[in-house]
Formats: structure tokens, C-alpha cells, sequence
């Protein structure tokens, strides 16, 4: 079990660029509740419903694809590298805030 499981206080803010059909957001999704993160504590851009804000996503991230995850102020990219920053023991720290 995670020392991060069950925690909901004190979780840094988590901004998810998405689609409606969009597997690899379902897999960072996936890979946050494993950290105890609700789907309720990820605030989501539809950028297939808001072609602005996919402009947006581009104009920031400078990438394309979806999902484009931020947590706190940092850019953390997409799901391949959520599951980098795990690997590495990064994305704990990180989600505490
Ligand atoms: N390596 C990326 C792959 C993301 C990806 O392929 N996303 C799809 C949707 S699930 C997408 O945005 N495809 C359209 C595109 O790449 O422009 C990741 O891990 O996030």
C-alpha cells in the first residue's frame, strides 16, 4: 500500500488536458488513483469540446497529444511520462505539494 493512499489533504492541484475518448488519460487517471487521487481532484480541460483551450495546451505544453498533465506550477508531460516520474520515486513528493 502507498503512503499516499487515502490522502486527500494538502494534494497538490492536478490539471489534466483530455478528450473525451483518449486511453492514455484513462491510464494516468488510473496510474492517480493507485496514489490515492479521486477523479474528482483532477481538473479536466476537454479540448475537443474547447478549441481554444487546445490551443492553449499547444501554445504551453508545445505538444499535441493528450493527456498533458500538470501538477502544482509543473508540466509534467503525458502518461508515459507520469509513469517516469513514478518510476523514479518522483510523483509523491510532487503530488503532496
Ligand atoms: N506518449 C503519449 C501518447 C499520448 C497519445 O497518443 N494520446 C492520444 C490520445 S489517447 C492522442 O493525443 N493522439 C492524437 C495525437 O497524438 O495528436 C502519452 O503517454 O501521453
Amino acid at each position: 500500500m502507498s503512503r499516499f493512499d487515502g490522502l486527500t489533504a494538502g494534494v497538490a492541484r492536478i490539471l489534466m488536458y483530455s478528450t473525451r475518448v483518449c486511453p492514455y488519460c484513462i491510464r494516468a487517471e488510473q496510474l492517480l488513483a493507485k496514489k490515492g487521487i479521486a477523479p474528482d481532484q483532477i481538473e479536466k480541460i476537454r479540448v475537443d469540446e474547447h478549441p481554444e483551450q487546445r490551443a492553449e495546451m499547444l501554445r504551453i505544453t508545445g505538444r499535441r497529444s493528450v493527456p498533458q498533465i500538470f501538477i502544482g506550477d509543473r508540466h509534467v508531460g503525458g502518461f508515459d511520462d507520469l509513469a517516469a516520474l513514478d518510476a523514479d520515486g518522483e510523483l509523491e513528493p510532487l503530488l503532496r505539494g
